[in-house]
């Protein structure tokens, strides 16, 4: 383990401490079991992964030396209802990075960054509390750089930043992505200002207009997307034309004709 001491990030505080790692089990747990002794925006980034985790127990694979995965400590002081928003303020930071650096990439709402139509990464938020306060957050990113090779059970919905034809380093990604989000978490933080994440969320959306299937609870229903609103919910029309809110929590997404 290396600790890097502020690496001239031009942030306040994100990243302030950076523990880099050769190989773990999975950032999110590693930062989430010293997220009381360590400092708000402490941000681990390891080589590899051997236990990456998704969302509702599914796994991330990554790869050594392939991809960037980075977790990042916030002690910010909200309720738990506006924990959830900071999913989308990751992905918006990650999708204004890429933009920036000339990737088009698009956000499947609630927490998938795509280019090309394949998923090139992804975002896991995750909350330690008591009673009904906040002790900490930790929020994962995992992203596929250079991978060229992906397992049989995603090689059709994944894809790396170098597979797609861009050769950008990832540190010039973590930098930027760190930068962005210092940003637009202040202003949510601060002001509670979530306009410029909303806008980057919805110009850059994946699925606003598109039919995508919604699976909660082993119920899924074919649904019209049509905005993502104020609160960072997705509204859908479903097939009765009844407009209504889905909020991220256990849901997933599904293209009506594959991934997307
Ligand atoms: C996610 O979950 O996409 C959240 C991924 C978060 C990963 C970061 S890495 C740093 C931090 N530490 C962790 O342990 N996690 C975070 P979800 O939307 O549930 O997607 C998981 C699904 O994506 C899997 O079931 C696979 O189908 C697919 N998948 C797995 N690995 C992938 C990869 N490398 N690239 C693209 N798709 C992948």
């Amino acid at each position: 383990m290396k600790i890097i001491e502020d690496i001239n990030l031009e942030t306040k505080f994100i990243g302030k401490k950076i523990i880099y790692l050769e190989t773990v089990g999975s950032t999110n747990t590693y930062l989430k079991e010293i997220g009381n002794i360590e400092k708000d925006g402490t941000v681990v980034i390891s080589e590899e992964q051997t236990k990456g985790r998704g969302r509702l127990g599914r796994s991330f694979k990554s790869n050594s030396g392939e991809g960037i995965y980075m977790s990042i400590l916030l002690k910010p002081n909200i309720s738990l209802e506006k924990a959830s928003f900071i999913t989308l303020i990751v992905g918006a930071s990650i999708i204004k990075t890429f933009d920036k650096l000339g990737v088009k990439s698009l956000m499947k709402w609630p927490n998938d960054i795509i280019l090309n139509n394949k998923k090139i990464g992804g975002v896991l938020t995750e909350l330690s509390c008591e009673k009904d306060s906040i002790n900490y957050i930790v929020t994962g990113i995992g992203i596929n750089v250079k991978t060229l090779d992906f397992d049989d059970e995603i090689k059709d919905k994944a894809t790396s930043i170098y597979k797609e034809g861009y050769d950008i380093s990832r540190i010039d990604i973590i930098r930027e992505i760190l930068v962005n989000f210092e940003r637009l978490y202040n202003l949510y933080i601060e002001n509670d200002d979530k306009e410029d994440t909303l806008r980057i969320c919805r110009q850059f959306s994946a699925i606003i207009n598109k039919k995508v299937y919604v699976t909660k609870n082993n119920n899924k229903e074919l649904v019209t997307c049509i905005d993502i609103n104020n609160n960072g919910d997705l509204v859908v029309k479903d097939s009765y034309q009844k407009v209504k809110n889905i909020v991220s929590g256990e849901v997933s997404i599904r293209g009506e004709n594959g991934y997307i």
